[in-house]
């Protein structure tokens, strides 16, 4: 046995991982002989060709495992969508102009004033999770003539339509957003202020409680908990975006750069989530338009280690996300008095000046009287 195997336990790298500069399995020759860097968990070592293929083995073959033995297919929505929206042993549902064919689920297509959406049919009882989606979003329409985009649901309602892409507004659980069109910008043009700006297409989160509105005529800013700029539009190859929950903590990744290379996108700790919700998928063209293109989404369930008070933690009923006010970060913009407050204010106003009149007449009339005793 080599002596650099000895007491080792060979690490398999997480799946997007990348040495700071390096590409995932790059190696580098230090020596003439058989030694190689290889980085493995952020530390660089120093080993064998022969450690550096079994490990490059191993890893291969716990990854093909991992995928195996954590997609749940009950959760996901792969080719060739078999039975969808027609079957009933299908574990999805499929509503409005949604489409199958054999590439993908389309949504919308290219065309105004259309909805459609897939939901999973059995409420998921995984605590932690992550959801990987691949899709495409494409259109004739230019940059900003394009629209609406899409959305990602956790929530306890399904199969309903709304105006929040295609959805229901004041859903209950989580909202990720893919929006291609800014709303805002346009309707707000003039107090348009440059530092809170967002660039579109605009990836973001939203927790709803069943109360909470999502406001679609400023692209959900005033209760998003995170975002990100993603150019994840008119792309020749497809784009993916990750999300994981696990422990409380919500982290969203994009990859549109074809790299396999994962971007940040949010990671916020303090979500809360119940159990029992269902995962779908939901879209929606206004006067813009875009082909919505939906190729999978599959869920993975994460294995977690919880200390016994994390096991212990109650169960929730409704979402909530700690501290939200420290989401606040933009303004509320002084819109001026809408046209009830207005005439309220005159109806007010009006009974204001008469009272007081009424008041001055009569403290005058005795004034009068007062001063008259007093002549005679
Ligand atoms: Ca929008």
């Amino acid at each position: 046995m080599h002596h650099d195997e000895e007491g080792e336990n060979p690490v398999c790298l997480p799946a997007n991982f990348k040495c700071p500069g390096q590409s995932r399995w790059e190696t580098s020759r230090v020596s003439r002989s058989k030694g190689k860097v290889i980085c493995i968990e952020n530390r660089v070592r120093r080993i064998s060709q022969t450690k550096v293929n079994r490990l490059k083995a191993q890893c291969m073959a716990d990854e093909v495992y991992d995928m195996d033995d954590f997609l749940k297919r009950e959760y996901s929505l792969t080719k060739p969508y078999q039975g969808l929206g027609s079957s009933s042993s299908s574990y999805w549902d499929m509503m409005g102009n949604a489409l199958i064919t054999t590439e993908h689920v389309r949504l919308t297509p290219d065309l105004q004033s259309r909805q459609g959406a897939v939901w999973s049919r059995i409420p998921c009882y995984l605590r932690d999770w992550e959801l990987q989606v691949q899709f495409k979003i494409h259109g004739h329409g230019k940059k900003n003539l394009n629209g609406d985009g899409m959305a990602l649901w956790y929530t306890k309602e399904r199969m309903q339509t709304g105006p929040v892409f295609g959805n229901r507004n004041h859903f209950t659980g989580l909202g990720v957003f893919l929006d291609s069109y800014p709303n805002e910008n346009k309707n707000h043009e003039k107090k348009y202020n440059p530092s809170t700006q967002r660039v579109f297409p605009y990836v973001s989160a939203m927790v709803g409680n069943g109360t909470l509105a999502y406001e679609h005529d400023r692209d959900g800013q005033s209760t998003e908990i995170g975002g990100c700029t993603s150019l994840l539009r008119n792309i020749p190859h497809d784009t993916f975006l990750l999300i994981r929950y696990s422990k409380n903590r919500l982290t969203i990744q994009m990859d549109v750069d074809g790299q396999r290379d994962w971007q940040d996108c949010l990671d916020i700790t303090g979500v809360r989530l119940p159990l029992g919700y269902y995962f779908g998928a939901s879209s929606a063209t206004g006067d813009l338009s875009d082909n919505h293109d939906l190729v999978s989404m599959k869920l993975y369930q994460l294995t977690v280690d919880r200390s016994p008070e994390e096991e212990e933690e109650e169960e929730l009923t409704i979402p909530s996300v700690d501290h939200f006010e420290r989401f606040n970060k933009v303004e509320v913009q002084d819109e001026g008095m809408s046209t009830v407050q207005l005439f309220f204010t005159i109806v007010f106003s009006i009974i204001g000046v008469f009272v007081l009149a009424v008041v001055a007449v009569v403290m005058y009339g005795r004034w009068k009287e007062n001063s008259r005793k007093r002549f005679y």
